[in-house]
This record gives structure tokens, C-alpha cells and sequence, in this order.
């Protein structure tokens, strides 16, 4: 069965839900390596005082017993404790009583770089606070708890996913930037390794392991670049200077460079993994830019409230989530199986067949 995400939630409501079809029954969970991850999600310089509020731990409703998948949809809940103070504005329900707390006032001056302006009109609402809440990175919470199953998974075949900040001197440019009430973007990088050749297909588009990792990163709050391997110093290069080339050895086909990133034709190489991915700079700004006001028209600074000055980091681990749960989606793609015995089992039949080797 296909390995699926959905993910549910807006940044002040209740709870962010994740549900994950697909996974083969017997894998055993963690839970304090997915609230690890989600604890990392939160670290970083540069945060708001958001993450004061919150302390992300992982909720488990359905799928699990005893700590291990039944092979029936996982779905995952992270609270939001911070909507104990948006009670009133993001309750589900027509709220009773008087308004309280945050969220009362419709949000009116639309912030250049977020979702509220075309949000607003896409959907026909008077209140960006409709569009601003799902758009939230907030969102990644969901997708790490996600990331962090899949990294399970891919732990029993051997495939290991790590992301980290690849901008330098990004705390001075935090630093800058904040004394400035200003905000900064960044790159980050993750690298699989253990990946064996052949994960994703040129089959189709929609197969590419390139165009689903691009596409999941790139579905990430802020990311507006998404690079695999050399990416687009690629264009720069001669076709002699650009192509790894193949050596055979005692641990079968391998390459001496790594420019392709570990992905050729849509497929994994054998090679490891490397995404990056730039994120923009964040565009909640304490020194608002121009706008407009959406009930008047008229010429208006851009909504000011908490924010962050910078997410580089947090990107790393939702960008390694990511792409944790592409491979562990890929490798279910080609190994199968209802129990996780199955999974490895077909696994370790590939890997005697074909002439590659970990490093
Ligand atoms: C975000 C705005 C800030 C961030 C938030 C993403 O939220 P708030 O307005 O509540 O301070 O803190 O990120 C998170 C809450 C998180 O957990 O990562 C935005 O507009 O995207």
C-alpha cells in the first residue's frame, strides 16, 4: 500500500493532526525519538516567544498498539497550547460568551510575502485570519511527527536522513537583523545515505524521486529554491565536468563524485542524497512594509504581530522530515509488504541481487 500523508490544523486553533496510510504493521515507534524531533523543530535561533509557549509532544489516536503499527492509518495529534489564549477567536464553534483573548479583530492589512492578500481573495473572506492560520508554519510540526515515523521506517533498512543549517554566520546575521527589526532567510541541507539504487522511477513525473523530494520540500513554509547535488551550478558546467563517473569495485557499482546528488533519471544512484533548499526571509516584519487596507483601500502599513526573526534551523529538520518521508514513501513503492518482516525481507532480496553496497 502506498505510504500517504494528510495533515490537518491551523497555528492557534486546537491541534495540528497528522494522518500517515500505509505503513506495514510491526514497526516499532519511539515516542520520545518523534518528540526529539519535534523538540529540535522548536530549537534554533531567532525564534518568537511562540516557542516559550509551546512544548510540541506527540499524541497518538489511532494505528499503534503497545508501541507498534497495526498497519491501519496513524494518526498522529500535536497540541496547540498556545490556543488556550485564542479560545475565543479560533474556536471551532460559534464561540459563546463575550470576545476574549486573542483573534477577536479581523486582521485587514495584508502582509507582503504571506498568504493573507491573495488568501483572502481566493477564498472570499473578510478576515486573513481564515488564510494566515493555515498557512502558518506552525503546519511543520505535523509533518516532522510524520518525518520522524518515516525515519523509523528507513532505520530498518538501513537508510539514515540528516538536515542541517548550511548558511554561515547565520546567529551575527540573526543578530543583525533583529537589532534592525528586520528578518533573514538561509539554506539548509539534508543528506540520506544508505539509499540503495533505484528508489523512484522515470517512469512518470509524478515517480521521479527528484520531483517528489522538490515538491515536498518546496511545499515547506518560506522555501522558495530547491536544489539536488550540484543543481544549478550544474548549468554552469561541461557535460565532461558535470557526470559522475562509474567505478566497480568490491562493493559493487559506485560513483567518485556525487554532483548528480545521488539521483539520476529519477532514481536514487546509490549515491547520497543531498537536498538543499533557500528559504526567504520571514515576512511578519516589526518594521512593516507597504500595504493596503482590505476594508478601505487605502494605503496602509502591513499587519505587525509576534514572529519570528529567522526558521533556518527549524527548516533543517522539517526539510529532513520531508525528505525522510519521500524515501520511506519511495522504498514502500518498491518493497511492499503488510509486515514490516515483508518490507525488510524484500529489502534484503534486492540487495543480494544487485551489485551495490553501503559504504
Ligand atoms: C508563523 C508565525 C509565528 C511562528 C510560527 C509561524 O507564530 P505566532 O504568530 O504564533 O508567533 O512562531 O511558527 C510556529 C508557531 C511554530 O511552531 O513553528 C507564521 O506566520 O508562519
Amino acid at each position: 500500500m502506498a505510504l500517504r500523508l494528510t495533515t490537518a490544523g491551523e497555528s492557534h486553533g486546537p491541534a495540528l493532526v497528522a494522518v500517515v496510510e500505509g505503513l506495514p504493521a510491526g514497526l516499532v515507534l519511539e515516542r520520545a525519538a518523534i518528540d526529539e524531533d519535534l523538540r529540535r523543530r522548536q530549537q534554533g535561533y531567532g525564534r518568537s516567544p511562540r516557542q516559550k509557549i509551546e512544548t510540541d509532544e506527540v499524541e497518538v489516536l489511532a494505528g499503534l498498539r503497545h508501541g507498534r503499527t497495526l498497519g491501519t492509518p496513524l494518526a498522529l495529534v500535536v497540541r496547540n497550547r498556545d490556543h488556550e489564549n485564542w479560545k475565543w477567536g479560533m474556536s471551532p464553534w460559534p464561540p459563546e460568551g463575550e470576545p476574549e483573548g486573542k483573534g477577536k479583530e479581523p486582521v485587514t492589512l495584508p502582509r507582503p510575502g504571506h498568504a493573507d492578500l491573495a488568501g483572502v481573495m481566493k477564498y472570499g473572506l473578510s478576515d486573513a485570519r481564515d488564510a494566515l492560520e493555515r498557512a502558518s508554519a506552525r503546519h511543520t510540526a505535523a509533518i516532522v511527527a510524520a518525518g520522524a515515523v518515516a525515519k523509523a521506517l528507513l532505520r530498518e533498512i538501513e537508510i539514515e536522513v540528516a538536515g542541517r543549517v548550511a548558511t554561515e554566520d547565520l546567529e551575527r546575521r540573526i543578530d543583525e537583523a533583529r537589532a534592525e527589526r528586520d528578518t533573514v532567510g538561509g539554506v539548509v541541507e539534508v543528506v540520506a545515505r544508505g539509499v540503495p539504487p533505484g528508489l523512484g522511477s522515470y517512469a512518470t513525473k509524478e515517480d521521479r524521486l527528484d520531483a517528489r523530494l522538490a515538491a515536498s520540500v518546496m511545499g515547506t513554509q518560506a522555501v522558495k529554491g530547491v536544489e539536488i547535488g550540484a543543481g544549478f551550478a550544474l548549468a554552469e558546467l561541461r557535460g565532461s565536468a558535470a557526470h559522475d563517473e562509474i567505478v566497480r569495485d568490491d562493493r559493487g557499482y559506485h560513483r567518485q563524485t556525487n554532483r548528480a546528488g545521488g539521483i539520476e533519471a529519477g532514481m536514487s544512484n546509490g549515491e547520497e542524497i543531498v537536498v538543499r533548499a533557500a528559504m526567504k526571509p520571514l515576512p511578519t516584519l516589526m518594521r512593516p512594509l507597504q500595504s493596503a487596507d482590505l476594508e478601505t483601500g487605502q494605503a496602509a502599513q502591513a499587519l505587525v504581530e509576534r514572529s519570528d526573526v529567522a526558521a533556518v534551523e527549524a527548516l533543517a529538520v522539517v526539510a529532513e522530515a520531508c525528505v525522510a518521508f519521500e524515501l520511506a514513501r519511495a522504498a514502500r513503492d518498491k518493497f511492499g509488504g503488510d509486515a514490516l518482516e515483508d518490507f525488510v525481507g524484500a529489502h534484503r532480496a534486492y540487495l543480494e541481487r544487485i551489485p551495490w553496497s553501503a559504504r
